[in-house]
């Protein structure tokens, strides 16, 4: 069929080459009449080294004169596959699944497709994540394949639980204790598992060759996988899973089994198992639980978790059609069985519906399941899918940046973005914490991370999630106060951990995996003050880009009024005539217990004006509003003159040479070992490399800070200043094994610099850190701040979007790949559209 095709490329004006290793290719052409088939030819002689290097593929670019990102590579093999991939093209891959399985389409053969339909299959491509799974589980993948719906997750371990997995799925709000701060969310009662046998043989005993995908469309995960359960037997199983964004409760699981050969007893056994624990901890109790073959099998568990006491209700039913049906009603794991034999050809289909309510959301949680679940069953794995479909549709009309020219990068800012999309609340009284919903790192604590890194993209595109995260701050004063009280300060000081309560959550002392009989000290809850301003900063950036003065008038002004107490009271005055915030740590955690940290001075700053313009607002706008405030708030005249007093009186930063000094005495600090830290073999950070002690003796950071506030403040810095700083500091920051949180923002700092190739390789390390696992710690969870950050790289970084008063304005610096850049973005509420592209010379 490659014949027709190449002839309708040709008139279509698509350019083709031909690419190969052997040095008889012309000749092998020419026997075939292939002469003029193609506009190039790339042989052996042309290149030195072979597949999965990309050097035919580049070399095939560069004789046809196009753009690397602008190819499409056609291939039958494992390897060229993976050297179109090295090469930043598009790849379509010939073969069954498990050879070709993650080029981005994948065909049976050419014979018969037409331009168009492969130009279908390359737009579900740029859509897709695909994967050949894994012999053995893989803490990566199993993170990187979670789905969700923005109030429960599922990581993507695989349907029949294999050993050695970290099996796990999350509902917000769920939170359970446990002694020595373990507050986190409870690892759910595993709903989507579904044992599979086949002639007596349990597939989690003998894997098959299976690859894994991921539809950024849908949010399904579908596995295809070849199995021989014996030598005569051989299976084709898919397995695909969603859960629902029309129904925050619904989830779906389908499975199919075909005999390929042979002929096989084929037994299903769909169970809800509570026996779950987080990594060893337990969390729940089982309360009850129904296994019943009626007009339908069905099944039923409730939980509480041991704590807290939440009620958690799970129904599911299973229907697989005309098969024999069990039901097994072990304690705690509820499950039903589906057992047919089938010929050689025939399929069986299993589908399992579920739903997960909680007392969090309605008083009887097993009434409530069980009657969405009837719906659920009239609905059907269809009409779940189409509902889910459009759900997501709306999400992706406001929320999509199309990037022509960089397929990685097209792929990796969807992947990042939907990892977002599934982890903002929508329905809970909840946050986003720095793993999201994806894994147990962090125990799912809420951090700065969500309202310096992955609330701008949800004020952008979907304000009523980000009003959705600031609310959750807002309920949490109480939290805030006693935080604030317990250090003996007025006002409220936000945990440097959050969780359920709003109370700090952030252990003092946690194990050292390298030494394990020795804890080791964590200061960030006790000194990383700046929480508070970062969190008023994202409240200010909501109302500029809503303007939501019902927002603003009902939780935000006293939100920033009463974190404004706490700084002015923080705030200690010096023999020398400033004030000082001492004892403190910046976003750079390489540096505890510093004095005037730049970042934090000028943050609060501008948190104690804000909040003296935020109150002038209201007493202006809403004068009764205004006065119930500030005497529930105890604040008089003299309190506002203080904070304007702190404000105008804090210490002044050490300039030299144009560089403001990130904290008292870092310039007097040992100066970095530049040799060291730019060594690309080195694999551990800086901090590993000297030990806390000895960093925090350097000038080595760990993320931008000193830059990070020139990023949110780029008015406090003149060009020149900016451009000093930039030189200084970027340099001395560990990007490749320091924060995660850094390299998006260093992307945006180095195209403002005009830098734009160094900004395209923060860029990349920020995109990859979840998809290649760049840290070797996403295992752990998704790097939700990285991902929030890689939205703004490419909105304030890349194209230059600026947001003012009366309108805003683009000034971009595309990476060279990047042909177009498109992206929407909400302002007040009416959409707005970027379209942005190069001139390609
Ligand atoms: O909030 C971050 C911090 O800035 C660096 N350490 C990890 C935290 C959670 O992501």
């Amino acid at each position: 069929g490659v014949a027709a095709l190449l002839d309708e490329l040709r008139h279509g004006g698509v350019k083709t080459a031909i690419g190969s290793s052997s040095k008889n290719t012309s000749l092998v052409l020419h026997r075939l009449g292939l002469d003029d088939a193609f506009d190039a030819v790339v042989d052996g002689t042309m290149i030195t080294r072979s597949k999965p290097d990309p050097e035919v593929f580049l070399t095939a670019a560069t004789r046809l004169g196009v753009r690397p990102g602008l190819c499409l590579v056609v291939e039958d093999a494992t390897s060229g596959i993976d050297a179109g991939l090295a090469a930043n093209m598009w790849t379509l891959g010939i073969g069954p699944h498990t050879r070709v399985g993650h080029a981005h389409a994948v065909v049976a053969g050419l014979g018969g497709l037409a331009w168009a339909d492969l130009a279908a299959r390359l737009d579900e491509g740029a859509w897709t994540i695909r994967r050949t799974a894994p012999p053995a589980p893989d803490h990566h993948l199993e993170t990187l394949f979670t789905i969700g719906n923005g109030h429960i997750a599922v990581r993507g371990t695989t349907l029949e639980a294999r050993p050695g997995e970290e099996a796990a799925s999350f509902m917000h709000g769920v939170w359970d204790d446990m002694p020595v701060c373990r507050t986190e969310l409870a690892n759910l009662p595993h709903w989507w598992q579904i044992d599979i046998t086949a002639n007596g043989q349990p597939l989690r005993d003998r894997v098959g060759e299976s690859y894994l995908s991921l539809d950024l469309r849908t949010g399904t995960l579908r596995r295809v996988l070849t199995w021989r359960p014996d030598p005569a037997t051989e299976l084709a199983i898919t397995d695909e899973r969603f859960l629902s964004l029309a129904d925050p409760h619904t989830g779906a699981v389908r499975v199919s089994v075909t005999v390929t050969r042979g002929q096989a007893e084929v037994r299903l056994r769909a169970g809800l198992t509570g026996h779950v624990d987080n990594l060893g901890l337990r969390h729940w109790d089982i309360t009850g639980q129904t296994a019943a073959i009626t007009d339908q099998a069905r099944l039923a568990l409730a939980t509480r978790t041991r704590a807290t006491s939440i009620g958690l209700a799970v129904a599911a039913s299973f229907a697989a059609g005309d098969a024999t049906y069990d039901t097994c009603d072990a304690w705690g794991q509820p499950a039903v069985t589906a057992t047919r034999t089938l010929a050689e050809g025939a399929t069986l289909t299993a589908t399992k519906l579920v739903i997960l309510a909680s007392t969090a959301e309605t008083p009887d949680p097993a009434a409530y399941a069980d009657d969405r679940l009837r719906e659920a069953e009239t609905a059907g794995w269809s009409g779940l899918a189409d509902a889910n479909r459009r759900a997501w549709a709306e999400v992706w009309a406001t929320s999509d940046i199309v990037i022509d020219g960089d397929p990685a990068a097209q792929l990796a800012i969807r992947y990042n973005l939907f990892q977002l999309v599934i982890a903002a609340p929508r329905i809970a009284d909840s946050s986003i914490g720095a793993k999201t919903l994806s894994g147990f790192g962090y125990r799912h604590h809420v951090f700065w991370d969500t309202e310096l890194f992955m609330l701008p993209f949800f004020t952008l595109t979907q304000p009523e999630l980000a009003r959705r995260l600031l609310d959750y701050r807002w309920r949490r004063l109480p939290g805030a106060r006693r935080k604030a009280a317990a250090g003996g300060k007025r006002g409220a000081r936000f945990p440097w951990e959050s969780a359920g309560t709003g109370d700090e959550v952030c252990p003092s002392w946690v194990e050292n995996p390298a030494d394990p009989a020795h804890l080791v000290r964590i200061w960030t809850g006790d000194l990383e003050l700046h929480l508070d301003a970062d969190i008023a900063y994202a409240v200010d950036q909501f109302w500029r880009a809503t303007g939501d003065d019902a927002f603003m008038r009902e939780r935000g002004a006293e939100l920033i009024a009463d974190t404004a107490t706490y700084w002015a009271d923080r705030a200690e005055w010096g023999a020398d005539g400033w004030y000082h915030f001492r004892d403190t740590m910046g976003p750079d955690e390489f540096h505890e217990h510093v004095d005037d940290n730049l970042f934090t001075n000028q943050l609060a700053v501008w948190h104690l004006d804000t909040a003296d313009r935020v109150l002038g607002w209201l007493e202006a706008r809403y004068p009764a509003d205004a006065a119930a405030l500030a005497a529930r708030l105890g604040i008089d005249q003299s309190t506002r003159e203080l904070w304007r007093r702190v404000a105008s009186r804090i210490a002044p930063p050490v300039v030299r040479d144009g560089v403001s000094e990130q904290h008292a005495g870092f310039f007097d600090l040992t100066e970095v070992d530049f040799a060291l830290a730019r060594d690309p073999r080195r694999t551990l950070s800086m901090q590993q490399v000297y030990g806390i002690d000895g960093t925090a003796l350097t000038q080595n950071l760990k993320q931008p800070d000193v830059l990070m506030l020139a990023y949110l403040f780029p008015e406090h810095f003149t060009e020149t200043e900016f451009l000093a700083n930039y030189h200084y500091y970027d340099p001395r920051t560990d990007h490749e094994l320091g924060s995660s949180l850094g390299p998006a923002i260093s992307a945006i700092i180095a195209a403002r610099a005009g830098d734009t190739s160094a900004a395209y390789g923060h860029f990349c390390r920020a995109a990859r850190a979840d998809l290649d696992n760049v840290r070797r710690n996403a295992g752990d969870g998704i790097h939700g701040a990285s991902a929030g950050g890689l939205w703004q790289a490419v909105v304030f970084g890349f194209a230059g979007l600026e947001l003012r008063e009366d309108g805003w304005s683009t000034r971009p610096r595309l990476p060279a790949a990047w042909t177009r850049l498109r992206f929407t973005f909400l302002r007040r509420g009416v959409p707005q559209t970027v379209v942005l592209t190069a001139e390609i010379e």
